[in-house]
């Protein structure tokens, strides 16, 4: 059988990082795009980098897309690269838009233009959903975005069924909700949570400020949602896919259990501050993956108590590890 090859975008962030794992483990020759940046960022991608070719590229360039399609020649994209913190959007939706939104665009009109067998994969999201329509959420669910990351979100998605319909491109849009790990972002909630608690324990904060503690969100483990990507493009046909855990839980839930996973009481730590909070809020999301279960095979494995545990550990280690050097 011949090795197929798979181009990233978004290498450097925490999906990027999962997915060329997954497909070095499925024998694929992998390129990821990484933008030109005065410092190289490749923490999450250290332990692969020999394994993975980085090309340069940038989602706001089309015509570095397109030569990089041209050079790289894969058989799948995914397209995972995006301003991708939601209440940076409110202070930056041009850049939002132009990135998250147009940049979908940018990226299928270089796979159109220059190989349009290429099967591509957009990294679609819950926050299209935002003010919630039903619960839960499916593939029908009308679209309701809360941000400006939302909205370049919806566009995004619409361009990518628009490409397949127009010009029969294998194009899949994954419409994933929330997910999680220990090399997730520290300003994403979760990550900001555990990374606290590790700190607070060993004594070098003594507070964590937040926003809302209310919003519920269907959070997984994004090892377990890279496989699901990965899925939709071995299919015969592209589709739209929800992958989410089908369970909530508010960030006051998050917080009792990384807390307590250290014999910790949150309500001792957690400050309210407004700073944190966004102008408009999604409140509840929890989606129904039925379909993925049914057409693509897949399901989480990750259960949300294992995944607070696992950060929590994780950034446990990594404070102990820093002080270590500091020493
Ligand atoms: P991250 O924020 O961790 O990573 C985003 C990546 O996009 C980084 O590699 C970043 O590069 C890159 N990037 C940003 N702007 C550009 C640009 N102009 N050109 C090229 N690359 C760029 O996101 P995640 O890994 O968490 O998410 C991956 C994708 O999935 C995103 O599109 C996100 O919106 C979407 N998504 C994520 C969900 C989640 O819960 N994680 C849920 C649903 C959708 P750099 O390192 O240089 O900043
Ligand atoms: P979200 O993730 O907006 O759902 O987008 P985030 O972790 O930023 O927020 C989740 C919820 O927690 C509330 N919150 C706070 N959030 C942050 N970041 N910091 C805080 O201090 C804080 N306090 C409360 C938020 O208001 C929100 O309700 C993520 C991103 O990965 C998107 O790219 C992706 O598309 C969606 O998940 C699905």
């Amino acid at each position: 059988m011949t090795q197929k090859t798979a181009l990233i975008t978004g290498l450097t962030g925490q999906d990027g990082s999962y997915l060329a794992e997954l497909l070095l483990e499925q024998d694929y020759k992998v390129y990821g795009m990484v933008r030109r940046t005065s410092t190289i960022n490749f923490e999450r991608i250290n332990h692969i980098q020999d394994d993975i070719e980085v090309v340069q590229g940038d989602l706001l360039d089309e015509s570095s897309l397109t030569e990089l399609l041209k050079s790289t020649k894969p058989d799948e994209v995914y397209n995972l690269a995006a301003q991708s913190f939601v209440q940076t959007s409110f202070q930056q939706a041009v850049l939002t838009g132009d990135t998250t939104a147009l940049g979908v665009t940018r990226m299928l009109n270089a796979v159109r233009n220059t190989n349009p067998e290429i099967r591509y994969y957009q990294a679609s999201s819950s926050e299209m959903f935002g003010k919630v329509m039903e619960v839960p959420q499916t593939e029908a669910t009308p679209f309701y975005p809360r941000s400006p990351y939302g909205v370049a979100k919806v566009y995004g998605h619409w361009m990518t069924v628009n490409y397949r319909e127009s010009y029969n491109m294998h194009a899949s849009s994954g419409i994933l909700f929330n997910h999680e790990s220990p090399r997730r972002g520290l300003e994403f909630v979760t990550r900001k949570i555990t990374n606290h608690v590790a700190r607070i324990k060993q004594g070098l904060a003594t507070e964590l400020r937040l926003g809302d503690l209310h919003p519920q969100r269907d959070w997984g483990f994004a090892g377990d949602y890279v496989r699901a990507m990965w899925l939709m493009l071995q299919q015969d046909t592209a589709d739209d896919f929800v992958i989410s855990t089908g369970e909530t839980h508010s960030v006051e839930e998050f917080c009792d259990l990384a807390f307590g996973h250290v014999d910790l009481a949150w309500q001792d730590y957690v400050v309210q501050d407004e700073a944190f909070m966004r102008p408009a809020e999604v409140d509840l999301l929890i989606g129904d993956c039925t379909k993925a279960k049914t057409v693509l095979g897949w399901e989480p494995k990750t259960t949300f108590t294992e995944l607070v545990t696992m950060m929590v550990e994780a950034d446990m280690e990594l404070v102990a590890r820093q002080q270590r050097n500091l020493a």
